[in-house]
């Protein structure tokens, strides 16, 4: 089950990795099963925006209400990869309504791996909001602006306990299912180098990032980087590149240990089959 709130990277991520395993296939590739192929068309779109050299349009919250990707490693092991949220605005409902719908909850329970797409620059960070309040004392101005919304460590540590409270899981032990695979989405925004991408999220979101560390087993929870483009595009103009080389040719992941930057997109999604 792959979650992220909206403009966190999920489209985008989905398009190039439906175009590597179509084209570029590395640790996982696609399954084909008897029966009804499921639909793809939404993938299918974003590719070809993006082999043109140009963003995919926003997803409309109403299209697409469930995209799944049957995936397959090379012994065998088959997962289905949902986006449940293609539009990406259940998430941020279900946070500030406090109301799951029944459809969440179901795959919740059912899901043995959960991918969660955080994109730390779109992220609010309490030091926006401790500068504010340092400048106060000597600014006599009235009307500093105030950061009004939720830091978004805290708002992460609700909503993984909204999720695990609805999934019927307790945080007594230490969680071994389902397995979580952090994605900090826009990694080449960040300019974070080879460092293990778990340093970066305990730097910028400090208590999410305890949060996941003290409650989940060790070998149960990774923190990767993902750079589904490799680089920002534009909606309008056309990056060459991507019209040369093929859209399969660019974009990256950082593993959890850091080190250099892997083409295979999979690799995370491949890491949640692992059985230690
Ligand atoms: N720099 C950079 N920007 C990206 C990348 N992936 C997506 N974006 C940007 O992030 C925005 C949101 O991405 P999108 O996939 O539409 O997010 P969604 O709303 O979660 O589906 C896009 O408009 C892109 O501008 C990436 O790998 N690198
Ligand atoms: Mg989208």
């Amino acid at each position: 089950m792959l979650l992220g709130g909206p403009n966190s990277g999920k489209t985008h991520y989905a398009g190039q990795l439906y175009g590597r395993l179509r084209r570029r296939p590395g640790v996982l590739g696609l399954r084909q099963d008897q029966g009804t192929p499921p639909d793809l068309g939404a993938l299918e779109e974003v590719l070809r925006c993006l082999e043109e050299g140009r963003l995919a349009d926003h997803t409309p919250t109403t299209s697409w209400e469930e995209v799944a990707l049957p995936l397959v490693d090379a012994s065998g092991r088959a997962m289905d990869l949902r986006w449940p949220d293609y539009g990406g605005e259940q998430l941020r409902a279900l946070f500030a309504q406090r109301a799951v719908p029944d459809t969440w909850r179901e795959r919740l329970i059912k899901a043995d791996g959960w991918v969660l797409l955080v994109r730390l620059s779109a992220e609010v960070k309490y030091p926006d909001a401790l500068e504010e309040l340092a400048k106060r004392p000597n600014d006599q101005q009235p009307n500093i602006e105030r950061v009004e919304r939720w830091d978004a460590n805290a708002q992460w540590v609700e909503l993984l306990q909204i999720l695990l409270h609805v999934a019927g899981l307790s945080v007594v032990a230490r969680l071994r299912r389902p397995r979580l695979a952090v994605l900090l989405s826009c990694y080449d925004e960040l300019e974070a180098g080879e460092r293990p991408p778990r340093e970066i999220l305990a730097e910028q979101l400090p208590l999410m990032s305890a949060f996941i560390e003290g409650n989940w087993a060790s070998e149960a929870a990774s923190v990767w980087g993902l750079s589904a483009l490799g680089r920002p595009l534009d909606r309008n103009s056309a990056e060459d590149s991507f019209i040369d080389e093929g859209p399969e040719n660019h974009g990256w992941v950082v593993p959890p240990a850091g080190g250099s930057k892997d083409p295979d997109l999979s690799k995370p999604l491949a890491w949640l089959l692992e059985r230690p």
